[in-house]
């Protein structure tokens, strides 16, 4: 009589781990994946900034030898303050905004201009942290500029 009660322990064992199995898939697709998808909590104030950073590209940019191309160069924007940041090609070429090492915002995704921006044309992106990000024109690498994005004085 050892085989019945001990196929009753095994049937209950099996049960047990299906029912594990069942509460862990629900688990991740409950929780996990979720999490995993979620963006971060951004202040309104960061989100839709007051004020906006302009960088202009200057006519003859694409002529290697002129030292003025993004201008300016070199700029600070703030959270919450001016992290708007537009780059207005004033120009007669087409050029790129592109990081000079990949760049992910934690709420707005990929930095860089997703191809050329046409004369006349502009390419902005609201910056959601801190960061120090190199970045260059993709047809004309001799191109470059940095912008750091630093906490403002409202949204420490
Ligand atoms: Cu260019």
């Amino acid at each position: 009589m050892s085989l019945p009660s001990s196929s009753h322990a095994y049937g209950i064992g099996l049960i047990a781990v299906i029912i594990g199995a069942a509460l862990g898939v629900s688990y991740y697709q409950l929780y996990y994946i979720p999490e995993l998808n979620a963006k971060p909590i951004i202040p309104d104030k960061v989100l839709h900034p007051g004020d906006t950073t302009t960088i202009i590209i200057v006519p003859g940019s694409e002529n290697p030898s002129q030292e003025q191309n993004f201008t300016p160069k070199t700029i600070t924007a703030q959270l919450g303050v001016n992290n708007l940041v537009i780059w207005k090609n004033t120009s007669e070429a087409a050029h790129t905004v592109t990081p000079d090492k990949p760049f992910k915002d934690g709420y707005n995704g990929d930095f860089g201009s997703p191809g050329v921006i046409k004369p006349g044309a502009a390419y902005q992106f609201v910056f959601t942290q801190e960061a120090v990000i190199p970045y260059h024109c993709e047809p004309h690498p001799w191109m470059k500029g940095t912008i750091t994005i630093v906490h403002g004085a409202l949204t420490s």
